[in-house]
């Protein structure tokens, strides 16, 4: 909102904000929002104002004191072309700022954080990838972009934080994002903006944007021991997914090691790119798409893992380099700079083979 003079826009704003009427800016996008909101709250208020001034200052211009004998006007096309060419241009601004926000909000950058959402009648959790689980609550850094990964585990329900200008649907059986980057250190309001039952007022939260250094000593401090790429190596095992799934060259399942991201080729010859969802679904519903060369010999796993479950699986996937093992990431990798960077720094690791179910 740099076009209107600062200390007009931040006393509106104090005051909008002090009768609730107006959630504080605390993220990168909310400017750019708020600047678009009252972009279109002032061209209705004109045109309210150029409609009603014309009701008026006509009824009684017009007023049958005036002229007792109705006089047939005949229509003008440059007055006519004028009422419908400057709405139209006003519309067309609002449509492409609008598209361009709108784009902005919902395609990540390739940087970004990811934490993983889900919302359950009638609480939302959330998966940090050190393996943090906290519910109705979201840590987050100041200053650096987040992406959420939302999933419901039973109704629609929305994702909203008023102060970041984020909202997105949490869909069973589908996982949608959505991406901000907090600018202000505070506590702000977390909602569910979709009816979901009984309960769905209280499925609220707070979230917390904290500096760099606070977020790093929360994240150590809320660890569970295990990093979420740990929890769904272990799931990995306890389901047998191992016993197709290994290193050894006569492994009835397909690698699985760097498969995220890439390109697989179907039994049907078409080709799809093997991101979060296609790796759910492969998990879910391996009927569907069967991966070329392989037979399809998979067991579904609808029903006996949650979908915090296969979060887990797909972000041990997602990590998966060619020994299936993943290292101990209990703090999000580029926040913690002293951490060992590389996979090889696991020394004492079991070698794959060991750890196999069955010879
Ligand atoms: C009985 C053997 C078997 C078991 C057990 C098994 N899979 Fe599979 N899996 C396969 C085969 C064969 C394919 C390839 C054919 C297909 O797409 O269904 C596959 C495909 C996949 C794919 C798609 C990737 C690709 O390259 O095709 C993923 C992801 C996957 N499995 C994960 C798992 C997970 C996670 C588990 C455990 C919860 C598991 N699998 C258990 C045999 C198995
Ligand atoms: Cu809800």
């Amino acid at each position: 909102m740099d076009h209107i003079s600062p200390v007009l826009w931040q006393f509106l704003q104090k005051w909008l904000t002090h009768f609730a009427l107006f959630p504080p800016e605390a993220s990168k996008i909310a400017p750019e929002m708020d600047a678009l909101y009252f972009f279109m709250a002032l061209v209705s208020l004109v045109g309210l104002v150029i409609v009603v001034l014309l009701i008026v200052s006509f009824s009684i211009l017009y007023s049958k004191k005036r002229h007792p004998k109705a006089v047939q006007i005949e229509g003008s096309t440059i007055l006519e072309a004028t009422w419908t060419i400057i709405p139209l241009g006003l519309f067309l601004i609002m449509f492409v700022w609008g598209a361009l926000l709108y784009f902005r909000i919902y395609t990540p950058p390739a940087n970004a954080m990811n934490i993983y959402v889900v919302g359950k009648q009638w609480m939302w959790k959330a998966e940090h990838p050190g393996g943090q689980h906290e519910i109705n609550a979201l840590h987050v850094p100041v200053g650096r972009p987040i992406q959420l990964t939302l999933i419901s585990q039973d109704v629609f329900h929305s994702f909203s934080i008023p102060a970041f200008r984020v909202k997105r649907e949490a869909i069973p059986g589908r996982y949608t994002t959505v991406w901000f980057e907090a600018t202000t250190p505070g506590t702000y309001h977390l909602f569910c903006t979709q009816y979901c039952g009984t309960n769905h007022s209280q499925m609220i939260g707070d979230v917390v944007v904290m500096t760099p250094d606070d977020f790093k000593k929360w994240l150590e401090g809320s660890t569970s021991g295990n990093s979420l790429a740990q929890d769904g190596e272990r799931l990995f095992t306890s389901l047998s997914c191992s016993s197709c799934h290994n290193t050894r060259p006569d492994a009835r399942g397909p690698s699985l090691a760097n498969v995220y991201d890439s390109r697989l080729t179907l039994s049907t010859g078409e080709t799809i790119t093997a991101d979060d969802a296609y790796l759910r679904q492969a998990i879910l519903n391996p009927s569907q798409h069967i991966t070329q060369g392989y037979a399809p010999i998979m067991p579904t796993y609808q029903g006996q893992v949650s979908e915090e479950g296969v979060i887990a699986l797909v972000e041990y996937i997602k990590n998966l380099d060619s020994d299936y093992r993943v290292q101990q990431t209990l703090n999000t990798t580029d926040l913690v700079p002293e951490s060992p960077a590389g996979k090889a720094a696991t020394p004492g690791k079991a070698p794959a083979a060991q750890k196999e179910v069955k010879p």
